[in-house]
Protein backbone atom coordinates (compact mmCIF):
# COMPACT_ATOMS: atom_id res chain seq x y z
CA UNK A 1 0.00 0.00 0.00
CA UNK A 2 0.98 3.54 -1.17
CA UNK A 3 1.64 6.23 2.26
CA UNK A 4 0.99 9.71 1.12
CA UNK A 5 1.66 12.74 3.29
CA UNK A 6 -0.51 15.83 2.80
CA UNK A 7 0.60 19.12 4.44
CA UNK A 8 -2.35 21.37 4.07
CA UNK A 9 -4.67 19.05 4.36
CA UNK A 10 -8.01 20.71 5.82
CA UNK A 11 -7.56 23.50 3.11
CA UNK A 12 -9.74 22.83 -0.36
CA UNK A 13 -7.14 20.99 -2.08
CA UNK A 14 -5.75 18.77 0.44
CA UNK A 15 -9.41 17.82 1.19
CA UNK A 16 -10.35 16.35 -2.48
CA UNK A 17 -6.40 15.12 -2.82
CA UNK A 18 -7.07 12.82 -0.03
CA UNK A 19 -10.24 12.00 -1.54
CA UNK A 20 -8.34 10.77 -4.45
CA UNK A 21 -5.76 8.86 -2.68
CA UNK A 22 -8.18 7.39 -0.81
CA UNK A 23 -9.93 5.99 -3.50
CA UNK A 24 -6.76 4.72 -5.29
CA UNK A 25 -6.03 2.77 -2.28
CA UNK A 26 -3.53 5.36 -0.76
CA UNK A 27 -2.82 5.24 3.16
CA UNK A 28 -3.34 8.65 3.88
CA UNK A 29 -1.73 10.50 6.54
CA UNK A 30 -2.33 14.62 7.42
CA UNK A 31 -0.50 17.19 8.65
CA UNK A 32 -2.55 19.40 10.45
CA UNK A 33 -1.59 22.59 12.84
CA UNK A 34 -2.92 22.70 16.31
CA UNK A 35 -6.35 24.67 16.77
CA UNK A 36 -8.36 25.74 19.64
CA UNK A 37 -10.94 25.42 17.43
CA UNK A 38 -12.12 22.25 15.52
CA UNK A 39 -11.65 22.87 11.62
CA UNK A 40 -12.18 19.36 10.11
CA UNK A 41 -15.16 20.90 7.81
CA UNK A 42 -13.75 19.97 4.27
CA UNK A 43 -12.29 16.37 5.27
CA UNK A 44 -15.57 15.63 7.74
CA UNK A 45 -16.72 13.01 5.27
CA UNK A 46 -13.23 10.96 5.38
CA UNK A 47 -12.04 11.74 9.17
CA UNK A 48 -11.86 8.37 10.24
CA UNK A 49 -9.65 7.22 7.42
CA UNK A 50 -7.07 9.84 7.87
CA UNK A 51 -4.17 9.87 10.29
CA UNK A 52 -3.79 13.39 11.26
CA UNK A 53 -0.08 14.75 12.64
CA UNK A 54 0.57 17.51 14.32
CA UNK A 55 2.83 20.10 12.85
CA UNK A 56 3.55 23.50 11.52
CA UNK A 57 5.53 24.60 8.24
CA UNK A 58 7.50 26.62 10.41
CA UNK A 59 8.64 24.30 12.87
CA UNK A 60 11.43 21.84 11.27
CA UNK A 61 11.16 19.22 14.63
CA UNK A 62 7.53 18.94 13.71
CA UNK A 63 7.91 17.87 9.93
CA UNK A 64 10.70 15.94 10.34
CA UNK A 65 8.66 13.90 13.22
CA UNK A 66 5.41 13.43 10.89
CA UNK A 67 8.08 11.83 8.14
CA UNK A 68 9.53 9.83 10.53
CA UNK A 69 5.94 8.52 11.58
CA UNK A 70 4.34 7.96 7.87
CA UNK A 71 7.39 6.89 6.23
CA UNK A 72 5.23 8.60 3.17
CA UNK A 73 6.32 7.77 -0.72
CA UNK A 74 4.61 10.48 -1.39
CA UNK A 75 4.19 14.33 -0.07
CA UNK A 76 2.15 16.85 -1.01
CA UNK A 77 3.28 20.21 -0.07
CA UNK A 78 -0.35 22.31 0.24
CA UNK A 79 0.00 23.90 3.04
CA UNK A 80 0.57 27.99 2.76
CA UNK A 81 -0.41 31.14 3.71
CA UNK A 82 -2.43 30.99 0.79
CA UNK A 83 -4.64 34.24 0.70
CA UNK A 84 -2.98 37.01 -1.52
CA UNK A 85 -4.66 39.74 0.15
CA UNK A 86 -3.74 39.02 3.67
CA UNK A 87 -0.21 38.93 2.15
CA UNK A 88 0.23 42.33 2.51
CA UNK A 89 -1.30 43.16 5.99
CA UNK A 90 1.18 39.69 7.29
CA UNK A 91 3.83 39.50 5.21
CA UNK A 92 6.72 38.18 7.66
CA UNK A 93 4.26 35.52 8.77
CA UNK A 94 3.28 34.69 4.85
CA UNK A 95 7.36 34.18 3.90
CA UNK A 96 7.78 31.80 6.68
CA UNK A 97 5.09 29.74 6.00
CA UNK A 98 5.11 29.88 2.55
CA UNK A 99 8.32 30.65 1.16
CA UNK A 100 10.86 29.09 3.79
CA UNK A 101 8.05 26.70 5.07
CA UNK A 102 8.60 24.90 1.71
CA UNK A 103 12.52 24.54 2.79
CA UNK A 104 11.85 22.82 6.14
CA UNK A 105 9.49 20.15 4.30
CA UNK A 106 12.50 19.72 1.43
CA UNK A 107 15.17 19.05 4.66
CA UNK A 108 12.82 16.76 6.45
CA UNK A 109 12.67 14.75 3.37
CA UNK A 110 16.14 15.21 2.98
CA UNK A 111 17.21 14.42 6.49
CA UNK A 112 15.30 11.27 6.22
CA UNK A 113 16.94 9.55 3.61
CA UNK A 114 13.82 8.02 2.44
CA UNK A 115 13.38 8.72 -1.31
CA UNK A 116 10.17 10.44 -1.00
CA UNK A 117 8.91 11.75 -3.79
CA UNK A 118 7.65 15.72 -3.59
CA UNK A 119 4.91 17.93 -5.14
CA UNK A 120 5.20 21.76 -4.26
CA UNK A 121 1.91 23.56 -4.69
CA UNK A 122 3.35 26.79 -6.80
CA UNK A 123 1.14 29.06 -8.04
CA UNK A 124 0.11 31.03 -11.69
CA UNK A 125 0.12 34.59 -8.90
CA UNK A 126 4.34 33.61 -9.81
CA UNK A 127 3.49 35.18 -13.04
CA UNK A 128 2.23 38.74 -11.70
CA UNK A 129 2.44 41.31 -13.75
CA UNK A 130 2.71 38.95 -16.63
CA UNK A 131 5.48 39.58 -19.36
CA UNK A 132 3.88 36.82 -21.82
CA UNK A 133 0.35 35.36 -22.47
CA UNK A 134 -0.59 32.90 -22.19
CA UNK A 135 1.62 31.97 -19.75
CA UNK A 136 3.88 28.46 -19.79
CA UNK A 137 6.35 26.70 -17.51
CA UNK A 138 9.13 29.36 -19.60
CA UNK A 139 7.51 32.47 -18.80
CA UNK A 140 9.53 34.30 -16.76
CA UNK A 141 8.35 35.39 -13.01
CA UNK A 142 7.33 38.86 -11.49
CA UNK A 143 5.31 38.55 -8.74
CA UNK A 144 2.81 41.15 -7.64
CA UNK A 145 2.11 40.26 -3.92
CA UNK A 146 4.21 39.49 -0.95
CA UNK A 147 2.23 35.84 -1.10
CA UNK A 148 3.64 35.85 -4.67
CA UNK A 149 7.30 36.36 -3.81
CA UNK A 150 6.83 34.01 -1.33
CA UNK A 151 5.70 31.21 -4.04
CA UNK A 152 8.39 32.07 -6.29
CA UNK A 153 10.94 31.27 -3.58
CA UNK A 154 9.15 27.92 -2.99
CA UNK A 155 9.19 26.89 -6.68
CA UNK A 156 12.98 27.65 -7.04
CA UNK A 157 13.76 25.91 -4.05
CA UNK A 158 12.46 23.14 -4.96
CA UNK A 159 13.73 22.64 -8.26
CA UNK A 160 16.94 23.20 -6.56
CA UNK A 161 16.67 20.71 -4.51
CA UNK A 162 15.28 18.08 -7.49
CA UNK A 163 18.80 19.63 -9.20
CA UNK A 164 21.31 19.90 -5.86
CA UNK A 165 19.84 16.42 -3.80
CA UNK A 166 18.38 14.41 -6.96
CA UNK A 167 15.03 14.58 -5.10
CA UNK A 168 12.09 13.13 -7.13
CA UNK A 169 10.90 17.06 -6.18
CA UNK A 170 7.86 18.62 -9.19
CA UNK A 171 6.47 22.12 -8.79
CA UNK A 172 2.85 22.08 -10.21
CA UNK A 173 2.31 25.98 -11.66
CA UNK A 174 -1.63 25.75 -10.54
CA UNK A 175 -3.77 28.41 -12.11
CA UNK A 176 -6.97 29.53 -9.76
CA UNK A 177 -9.01 26.42 -9.14
CA UNK A 178 -12.39 26.94 -7.20
CA UNK A 179 -15.03 24.05 -5.50
CA UNK A 180 -17.35 24.15 -2.90
CA UNK A 181 -15.03 23.96 -0.56
CA UNK A 182 -12.82 27.01 -1.68
CA UNK A 183 -12.60 29.49 1.48
CA UNK A 184 -15.26 32.23 1.75
CA UNK A 185 -12.57 34.65 1.41
CA UNK A 186 -11.71 34.17 -1.80
CA UNK A 187 -13.73 36.14 -4.79
CA UNK A 188 -15.52 33.33 -6.38
CA UNK A 189 -17.36 31.61 -3.16
CA UNK A 190 -17.57 34.83 -1.67
CA UNK A 191 -19.95 35.88 -4.62
CA UNK A 192 -21.40 32.26 -4.69
CA UNK A 193 -22.32 32.29 -1.06
CA UNK A 194 -23.51 36.22 -1.69
CA UNK A 195 -26.08 35.14 -4.77
CA UNK A 196 -26.81 32.37 -2.41
CA UNK A 197 -28.12 34.74 0.41
CA UNK A 198 -29.93 37.15 -1.85
CA UNK A 199 -31.50 34.48 -3.24
CA UNK A 200 -32.50 33.25 -0.25
CA UNK A 201 -33.20 36.93 1.64
CA UNK A 202 -30.42 36.63 4.33
CA UNK A 203 -28.31 39.04 2.39
CA UNK A 204 -29.43 42.13 0.58
CA UNK A 205 -25.58 43.35 -1.06
CA UNK A 206 -22.70 42.17 -2.05
CA UNK A 207 -19.39 44.56 -1.58
CA UNK A 208 -16.56 43.65 -4.20
CA UNK A 209 -13.01 45.20 -5.38
CA UNK A 210 -11.69 44.85 -8.80
CA UNK A 211 -14.39 43.42 -11.17
CA UNK A 212 -11.93 43.78 -14.26
CA UNK A 213 -9.32 41.59 -13.26
CA UNK A 214 -8.70 38.45 -15.53
CA UNK A 215 -8.10 34.52 -14.03
CA UNK A 216 -8.33 30.96 -15.50
CA UNK A 217 -10.73 29.28 -13.19
CA UNK A 218 -10.98 25.41 -13.65
CA UNK A 219 -12.18 23.08 -10.34
CA UNK A 220 -10.27 22.05 -7.29
CA UNK A 221 -11.21 18.44 -7.94
CA UNK A 222 -10.26 18.40 -11.39
CA UNK A 223 -6.27 19.76 -9.82
CA UNK A 224 -5.71 17.48 -8.15
CA UNK A 225 -5.79 14.74 -10.65
CA UNK A 226 -2.82 16.62 -11.86
CA UNK A 227 -0.47 16.85 -8.89
CA UNK A 228 -0.86 12.97 -8.49
CA UNK A 229 -0.32 12.81 -12.28
CA UNK A 230 3.22 14.54 -11.55
CA UNK A 231 4.37 12.42 -8.96
CA UNK A 232 3.52 9.11 -11.10
CA UNK A 233 6.18 10.14 -14.00
CA UNK A 234 9.58 8.70 -14.85
CA UNK A 235 11.16 11.38 -14.20
CA UNK A 236 10.42 15.14 -11.80
CA UNK A 237 9.27 17.83 -13.90
CA UNK A 238 7.56 21.15 -13.51
CA UNK A 239 3.80 21.97 -15.01
CA UNK A 240 1.21 24.71 -15.92
CA UNK A 241 -1.98 23.23 -14.41
CA UNK A 242 -4.89 25.72 -15.89
CA UNK A 243 -7.91 25.25 -18.54
CA UNK A 244 -6.48 28.16 -21.45
CA UNK A 245 -9.46 30.30 -20.96
CA UNK A 246 -9.75 33.53 -19.19
CA UNK A 247 -12.92 35.64 -17.44
CA UNK A 248 -13.05 38.91 -15.56
CA UNK A 249 -14.63 38.89 -11.88
CA UNK A 250 -17.75 40.67 -13.34
CA UNK A 251 -18.36 37.79 -15.91
CA UNK A 252 -17.99 35.39 -12.67
CA UNK A 253 -20.37 37.64 -11.19
CA UNK A 254 -22.95 37.57 -13.76
CA UNK A 255 -23.12 34.09 -14.65
CA UNK A 256 -23.78 33.63 -10.99
CA UNK A 257 -26.32 36.15 -10.66
CA UNK A 258 -27.92 35.29 -13.66
CA UNK A 259 -28.32 31.47 -12.59
CA UNK A 260 -30.83 32.20 -9.74
CA UNK A 261 -32.19 34.89 -12.15
CA UNK A 262 -30.84 38.05 -10.88
CA UNK A 263 -29.23 41.06 -11.71
CA UNK A 264 -26.29 41.68 -10.37
CA UNK A 265 -26.24 45.10 -10.75
CA UNK A 266 -28.74 45.66 -8.35
CA UNK A 267 -26.91 43.92 -5.56
CA UNK A 268 -22.81 44.66 -5.85
CA UNK A 269 -21.22 47.49 -4.35
CA UNK A 270 -17.74 48.82 -5.37
CA UNK A 271 -15.81 49.12 -1.94
CA UNK A 272 -12.28 50.20 -2.14
CA UNK A 273 -11.42 48.20 1.22
CA UNK A 274 -11.64 44.94 -1.37
CA UNK A 275 -8.89 46.73 -4.06
CA UNK A 276 -5.44 45.61 -3.48
CA UNK A 277 -2.34 47.48 -3.44
CA UNK A 278 -1.19 45.80 -6.43
CA UNK A 279 -3.03 43.99 -8.80
CA UNK A 280 -2.88 40.90 -10.75
CA UNK A 281 -4.80 42.15 -14.18
CA UNK A 282 -4.64 38.91 -16.55
CA UNK A 283 -3.87 35.32 -15.89
CA UNK A 284 -4.33 32.38 -18.50
CA UNK A 285 -2.21 29.12 -18.79
CA UNK A 286 -1.54 27.44 -21.65
CA UNK A 287 -1.76 23.50 -20.29
CA UNK A 288 -0.30 21.95 -23.43
CA UNK A 289 2.49 20.52 -21.60
CA UNK A 290 0.73 19.11 -18.61
CA UNK A 291 -2.12 17.31 -21.91
CA UNK A 292 1.09 15.73 -23.72
CA UNK A 293 3.14 14.51 -20.92
CA UNK A 294 0.42 13.39 -17.79
CA UNK A 295 -2.57 13.62 -19.90
CA UNK A 296 -4.64 15.75 -18.57
CA UNK A 297 -7.55 18.04 -19.31
CA UNK A 298 -9.98 19.97 -16.90
CA UNK A 299 -13.70 18.42 -17.42
CA UNK A 300 -15.17 20.88 -15.24
CA UNK A 301 -16.82 24.19 -17.69
CA UNK A 302 -16.69 27.64 -16.12
CA UNK A 303 -19.93 27.59 -16.06
CA UNK A 304 -20.72 24.34 -14.70
CA UNK A 305 -18.33 25.46 -11.99
CA UNK A 306 -20.06 28.35 -10.97
CA UNK A 307 -23.87 26.73 -11.09
CA UNK A 308 -22.23 23.62 -8.80
CA UNK A 309 -20.98 26.52 -6.37
CA UNK A 310 -24.25 28.01 -6.14
CA UNK A 311 -26.32 25.18 -5.90
CA UNK A 312 -23.92 24.45 -2.79
CA UNK A 313 -24.27 26.78 -1.31
CA UNK A 314 -28.43 27.39 -1.95
CA UNK A 315 -28.15 23.57 0.21
CA UNK A 316 -25.93 25.21 2.69
CA UNK A 317 -27.53 28.41 3.27
CA UNK A 318 -30.98 27.11 3.37
CA UNK A 319 -30.30 24.80 6.37
CA UNK A 320 -29.18 27.83 8.62
P1 LIG B 1 -6.30 26.67 1.53
O1 LIG B 1 -7.70 26.16 1.37
O2 LIG B 1 -6.08 28.04 2.05
O3 LIG B 1 -5.55 25.63 2.50
C1 LIG B 1 -4.32 25.93 3.09
C2 LIG B 1 -3.95 24.83 4.05
O4 LIG B 1 -2.68 25.13 4.64
C3 LIG B 1 -4.93 24.66 5.23
O5 LIG B 1 -5.06 23.28 5.50
C4 LIG B 1 -4.20 25.34 6.36
O6 LIG B 1 -4.56 24.86 7.64
C5 LIG B 1 -2.77 24.95 6.05
N1 LIG B 1 -1.78 25.81 6.71
C6 LIG B 1 -1.71 27.16 6.70
N2 LIG B 1 -0.64 27.58 7.39
C7 LIG B 1 -0.02 26.46 7.85
C8 LIG B 1 1.14 26.25 8.63
N3 LIG B 1 1.88 27.25 9.10
N4 LIG B 1 1.51 24.96 8.90
C9 LIG B 1 0.75 23.92 8.46
N5 LIG B 1 -0.37 24.07 7.74
C10 LIG B 1 -0.74 25.33 7.43
O7 LIG B 1 -5.50 26.56 0.16
P2 LIG B 1 -5.86 25.72 -1.16
O8 LIG B 1 -6.71 26.55 -2.04
O9 LIG B 1 -6.28 24.36 -0.78
O10 LIG B 1 -4.43 25.68 -1.87
C11 LIG B 1 -3.50 24.64 -1.58
C12 LIG B 1 -2.10 25.11 -1.96
O11 LIG B 1 -2.07 25.42 -3.35
C13 LIG B 1 -1.64 26.36 -1.25
O12 LIG B 1 -0.24 26.24 -1.07
C14 LIG B 1 -1.94 27.48 -2.24
O13 LIG B 1 -1.08 28.57 -2.01
C15 LIG B 1 -1.65 26.77 -3.54
N6 LIG B 1 -2.38 27.24 -4.70
C16 LIG B 1 -3.73 27.34 -4.68
C17 LIG B 1 -4.41 27.73 -5.81
C18 LIG B 1 -5.91 27.84 -5.82
O14 LIG B 1 -6.44 28.46 -6.76
N7 LIG B 1 -6.61 27.23 -4.88
C19 LIG B 1 -3.69 28.02 -7.00
C20 LIG B 1 -2.31 27.88 -6.99
C21 LIG B 1 -1.66 27.47 -5.84
P3 LIG B 1 -5.76 25.52 8.52
O15 LIG B 1 -7.01 24.80 8.06
O16 LIG B 1 -5.36 25.21 9.90
O17 LIG B 1 -5.80 26.98 8.20
O1 LIG C 1 -10.14 35.06 -5.33
P1 LIG C 1 -8.90 35.83 -5.14
O2 LIG C 1 -8.63 36.32 -3.76
O3 LIG C 1 -7.74 34.94 -5.73
P2 LIG C 1 -6.26 35.28 -6.25
O4 LIG C 1 -5.76 36.55 -5.67
O5 LIG C 1 -6.27 35.16 -7.72
O6 LIG C 1 -5.42 34.09 -5.59
C1 LIG C 1 -5.86 32.73 -5.66
O7 LIG C 1 -5.34 32.14 -6.82
C2 LIG C 1 -3.91 32.03 -6.86
C3 LIG C 1 -3.54 31.37 -8.19
O8 LIG C 1 -3.45 32.37 -9.19
C4 LIG C 1 -3.46 31.19 -5.68
F1 LIG C 1 -2.12 31.03 -5.73
C5 LIG C 1 -3.87 31.87 -4.40
O9 LIG C 1 -3.48 31.04 -3.30
C6 LIG C 1 -5.38 32.02 -4.40
O10 LIG C 1 -5.95 30.74 -4.35
O11 LIG C 1 -8.94 37.13 -6.10
C7 LIG C 1 -9.18 37.01 -7.49
C8 LIG C 1 -9.38 38.39 -8.10
C9 LIG C 1 -8.31 39.41 -7.70
O12 LIG C 1 -7.94 40.13 -8.85
C10 LIG C 1 -9.00 40.34 -6.72
O13 LIG C 1 -8.50 41.67 -6.71
O14 LIG C 1 -10.62 38.93 -7.60
C11 LIG C 1 -10.41 40.29 -7.27
N1 LIG C 1 -11.44 40.68 -6.30
C12 LIG C 1 -12.38 41.66 -6.51
N2 LIG C 1 -13.15 41.80 -5.41
C13 LIG C 1 -11.60 40.20 -5.07
C14 LIG C 1 -12.67 40.89 -4.51
N3 LIG C 1 -10.94 39.23 -4.40
C15 LIG C 1 -11.36 38.92 -3.14
N4 LIG C 1 -10.73 37.92 -2.48
N5 LIG C 1 -12.39 39.60 -2.54
C16 LIG C 1 -13.10 40.59 -3.18
O15 LIG C 1 -14.03 41.17 -2.63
Amino acid sequence: MKKALITGITGQDGSYLADLLLSKGYKVYGLKRRTATENYENVKHIKDEIDFLSGDLRDLTSLTEAVKIAKPDEVYNLAAQSYVGDSWKQPIYTGEVTGLGVTNMLEAIRLSNLNARFYQASSSEMFGKVVETPQTEKTPFYPRSPYGVAKVYGHWITVNYRESFNLFACSGILFNHESPRRGIEFVTRKVTDAVAKIKLGIQNELRLGNLDAKRDWGFAGDYVEAMWKMLQQDDPDDYVIATGETHTVKEWVQTAFNYVGLKWENYVIADPKFFRPAEVDLLIGNPQKAKGQLDWEPKVSFKNLIEMMVEEDLKRNSKK
